[in-house]
C-alpha cells in the first residue's frame, strides 16, 4: 500500500530527481496541478496564464517514511521564502506549493511549515501555500525522469 503526495518547488525535473532519492519513494511522476484548463500542455504551463504548478506526485510507502520527513525534504531543497519563482524560473507554475490529499497531510504541512518559520534558517517568511490536491495532470513522456535520461541537473 502507497500514499500520495504532491509538492511545487520549482522546475520540475529536480524535485523528481531529488524524491527519487528518498528512501520509501516508491515512484514519482511530475505533472500540472491547481490550474482551471484540462489536459495542460507544458507550452501552455509555460504561458503562466493557465494556474498550474510544476509538480511532482509520489507514491511512498508509508512504512518506511513518514510524511513528515516528506515534507522536510521539500523544504531543504528549494528556497520557500520565494514568490512565484524558484532560481532562474520566474512564474506562478514554480510557486512553492502542498498539495495536500487528507487531513492529516494537511495538519503535518501546517506543523512543518511553522517549524521552519521559527527555526530561522530562512532569510524571510516563508511563502510555500498549502492547498489541497486537485487534478494531477501527468506531464509529457519527455519530462518523465528528464535528468536520469539526459545527465546534467536543473539551475536550482
Ligand atoms: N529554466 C528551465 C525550466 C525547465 S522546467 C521543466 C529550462 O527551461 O531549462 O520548468
Amino acid at each position: 500500500m502507497t500514499n500520495k503526495a504532491t509538492f511545487g518547488a520549482g522546475c520540475f525535473w529536480g524535485v523528481e530527481a531529488r524524491f527519487r532519492q528518498v528512501p520509501g519513494v516508491a515512484d514519482a511522476l511530475v505533472g500540472y496541478m491547481g490550474g482551471h484548463v484540462d489536459e495542460p500542455s507544458y507550452q501552455q504551463v509555460c504561458t503562466d496564464q493557465t494556474g498550474h504548478v510544476e509538480v511532482v506526485q509520489l507514491d511512498y510507502d508509508p512504512d518506511a517514511v513518514g510524511y513528515d520527513r516528506l515534507l522536510r525534504a521539500f523544504f531543504a531543497m528549494h528556497d520557500p521564502t520565494q514568490v512565484d519563482r524558484q532560481g532562474p524560473d520566474a512564474g506562478r507554475q514554480y510557486r512553492s506549493v502542498i498539495f495536500y490529499h487528507d487531513e492529516q497531510q494537511r495538519e503535518l504541512a501546517e506543523q512543518v511549515l511553522g517549524e521552519m518559520n521559527a527555526s530561522g534558517r530562512f532569510p524571510g517568511p516563508i511563502a510555500t501555500r498549502i492547498e489541497p490536491a486537485a487534478t494531477f495532470w501527468k506531464a509529457e513522456d519527455y519530462h518523465q525522469q528528464y535528468l536520469a535520461r539526459r545527465g546534467g541537473s536543473c539551475a536550482l
